[in-house]
């Protein structure tokens, strides 16, 4: 590990490197140098990200753009440069690491412990999304394709329901009928983007509520994080998953399902802060379908564990037997939640946009 942390221009001798974090895709270290100055290294995900090269482009190009508009630093990440002034590093066994200036005093959570947390991390990713809204978004490069493509996610459940490499389909026949019988509002968000009804935006794609950092003391929105995924949007996609993930009652591996639903609180809350941010940049037609942006990035992210957990466990991290399982049964859970609670979730973001 000194070998690739001595690639970077860090400031004071390496005193510890730890893993850190609860990350599914990257491998992330604290490294503590002399003088207490704290960085964020990481190994990325090369399996997930096949251009390194051309992801790193966006990352630095992101960066930059929203330092121009924000001069305070903690308000957005900082690449730390290689000695040779590059934004990486591959070692000799093909490994691509970065590094980042740690923000400092500052709070990551799994779940909100008030709804001002949630509203907090809206404001954060809607002032995000804002501010990308002048960025040339034909110069990034598409990191993952189809990234939040449902239709195309159900292609890859299909496709693993007749590989079923690990024989495992036989465990999973409620979760499969639960799958399919949603499987005709797949397109609900992509058909229209694809006819231009719902406008292309450059987006975050991966808005959990641990991919953004609140101010430890004041617990104000400070800074989003985990930038692997910027890429052309919609803005239904960053709303939606922050819902799937924080308006939620329980973490996403919950393995007691009564413990899991959606909490109107934690909607509204969301709703508002984003909306706070960014409600004059969407059409009307985005602001009508916002439930629906958090009804299908649930069904999708739980159709994609449900892939993962079919093809072996391949690409998100496991930390126990039939994890991606859990998880895909808690989006499931929350997904029918929300059909129970779909009228008072319409009536909040009426209410809102309307106020
Ligand atoms: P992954 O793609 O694996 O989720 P992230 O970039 O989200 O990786 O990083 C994993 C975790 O590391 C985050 O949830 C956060 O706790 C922490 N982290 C990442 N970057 C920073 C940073 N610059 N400062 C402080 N903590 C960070
Ligand atoms: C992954 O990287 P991380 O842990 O923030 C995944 C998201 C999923 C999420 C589910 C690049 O997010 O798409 O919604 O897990 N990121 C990638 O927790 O696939
Ligand atoms: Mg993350």
């Amino acid at each position: 590990m000194l070998d690739v942390v001595t690639k970077f221009k860090i400031e004071g001798a390496p005193v510890s490197c730890e893993r850190y974090g609860n990350g599914h895709i990257n491998v992330t270290y604290l490294l503590i140098c002399e003088n207490n100055r704290w960085y964020i290294l990481q190994k990325i995900n090369k399996n997930t990200f096949k251009n390194v090269e051309a992801l790193m482009g966006n990352i630095s190009a992101v960066t930059k753009f929203l330092q121009e508009q924000d001069p305070i630093r903690r308000h957005t990440l900082h690449l730390v440069p290689t000695l040779t002034g590059e934004d990486y590093f591959c070692d000799a066994d093909g490994e691509y690491w970065r590094m980042y200036d740690f923000i400092t005093d500052s709070l990551c959570l799994d779940q909100p412990e008030t709804a001002d947390d949630f509203y907090q991390s809206a404001v954060a990713f809607g002032k995000f999304q804002n501010s990308l809204a002048s960025f040339p978004a034909h110069t990034l490069y598409e990191t993952i394709p189809n990234f939040h493509n449902t239709v195309s996610r159900y292609a890859q459940l299909h496709e693993a329901m007749e590989k079923d490499p690990c024989s495992r389909l036989q465990d999973v026949k409620e979760e499969i009928e639960f799958a399919l019988a949603h499987e005709s509002e797949a397109g609900a968000i992509c058909d229209r983007l694809a006819t231009g009804e719902l406008p292309l935006r450059v987006t975050h794609n991966d808005t959990k509520l641990n991919n953004v950092m609140l101010d430890a003391s004041t617990r104000e929105a400070l800074c989003v994080i985990d930038l692997d995924t910027v890429m052309p949007g919609s803005a239904l996609y960053d709303f939606g998953d922050s819902i799937r993930f924080g308006a939620s009652t329980a973490v996403e591996d919950e393995q007691d399902l009564s413990k899991v639903s959606v909490d109107l609180a934690l909607f509204e809350a969301y709703t508002k802060g984003f909306l706070s941010t960014c409600a004059s940049s969407l059409t009307p037609l985005e602001i009508q379908l916002l439930p629906m942006g958090a009804k299908l990035m649930t069904l999708e992210c739980g159709v994609r564990f449900l892939t993962d957990y079919l093809m072996g466990d391949t690409y998100f991290r496991t930390h126990r037997e039939k994890h991606n399982l859990d998880r895909c049964r808690t989006q499931f859970k929350l997904v029918a939640d929300m059909e129970l609670k779909w009228d008072a979730m319409r009536r909040i973001v009426e209410t809102i946009a309307n106020n």
